[in-house]
């Protein structure tokens, strides 16, 4: 597949072949796939209405069992589930989030999903905008819902609440009674808030956990929408169908707000885009050896930073 009228047949046919190329396409940082992925991404149209979920929480909390079950059920009511993962970590960790597809193993062969691992490398800012980019791709392919999976490290979740319209933040019980392991900007963006493993000898656990959860979003959290915290069993397959309920709920309560969210992070996506492609620009066109110099120089306190940015740039005129 070289050519963009290529990858439209491929997606008219629902080749997910197409789709797992058109994503290693737009993951590519060759000048020619970017072309291409760039001319790929106008020429296709997505006019149906999907949902794009973020499903976050430390590793171990479950999120990929959840995914398994949850996508599984939704497939089963006949809609098609995308997943994609968003890992920072993957670079270092050497393998992706989404690596262990034996969590997956019956989403990754149900012919209503798709499932595709992190791309590794990069900055987090390159791996976001890739994400961005495969649910652009993913839409247009037909998917009802995707879902993102990341791990709660670092600005990773920041960087996923801004790609999806419900953020959904994955708890275990027993992690502590209180929410101090918990860092609060990442509460000030959650939509919902699910703990797992609600069976066997943590289902009471499980049901505390929920109860004080509820009590201190309530507090903190005094907009329209109340992130509701629910329990599921993503083994026994027990609070699905809540969760998805709940989701439902806030995408009515969003209403045409949907269109808002994503356009205003359309624009953050756009500022996102220009500083790193100035940074690009600016490393291309500054001397290796010339920044050297300048970089001892401001060390040294000889020149004053202020000073060192605007001779740089000026050497650019
Ligand atoms: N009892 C129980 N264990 C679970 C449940 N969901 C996940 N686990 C277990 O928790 C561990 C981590 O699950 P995983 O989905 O890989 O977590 P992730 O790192 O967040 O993706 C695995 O051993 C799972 O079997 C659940 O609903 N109930
Ligand atoms: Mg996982």
């Amino acid at each position: 597949m070289k050519t963009v009228e290529q990858f439209v047949a491929g997606f008219k046919a629902q080749d997910k072949n197409a789709l797992a190329r058109a994503i290693t396409l737009v993951e590519s940082t060759l000048p020619e796939h970017r072309a291409l992925s760039q001319s790929l991404l106008s020429a296709l149209k997505t006019t149906k209405a999907t949902k794009r979920i973020g499903v976050s929480g430390t590793p171990g909390v479950g999120k990929s069992t959840f995914i398994e079950s949850f996508g599984t059920m939704l497939t089963a009511q006949g809609l098609r589930v995308a997943v994609l993962a968003v890992d920072p970590t993957s670079q270092v960790s050497g393998g992706s989030i989404l690596g262990d597809k034996t969590r997956m193993e019956i989403l990754a062969r149900d012919p209503k999903a798709f499932i595709r691992p992190s791309p590794s490398g990069g900055t987090l800012g390159g791996v976001a905008r890739r994400t961005r980019e495969a649910i652009l791709l993913c839409e247009a392919f037909g998917f009802d819902v995707i879902l993102v999976e990341t791990v709660g490290v670092g600005q990773s979740e920041t960087a996923v609440a801004r790609l999806v319209d419900c953020f959904v933040m994955l708890l275990q019980p027993g992690a502590g009674d209180d929410l101090q392991g918990i860092k609060r900007g990442i509460l000030e963006l959650v939509d919902m808030v699910v703990v797992t493993k609600a069976d066997g000898s943590q289902k009471n656990a499980a049901a505390q956990a929920c109860h004080h959860y509820q009590q201190a979003l309530h507090i903190l959290r005094q907009e329209s929408w109340h992130p509701p915290v629910l329990a599921c069993s993503a083994v026994e397959k027990t609070g699905l169908p809540e969760i998805w309920d709940a989701v439902g709920k806030y995408y009515a309560h969003l209403g045409l707000g949907l269109e808002d969210k994503r356009s205003s992070q359309r624009l953050h996506w756009l500022e996102e885009a220009i500083s790193e492609a100035l940074q690009d620009w600016f490393t291309t066109k500054v001397s290796a050896p010339e920044l050297e110099r300048v970089k001892k120089l401001v060390q040294t306190g000889h020149l004053p930073v202020a000073q060192a940015v605007e001779n740089l740039l000026a050497s650019l005129k």
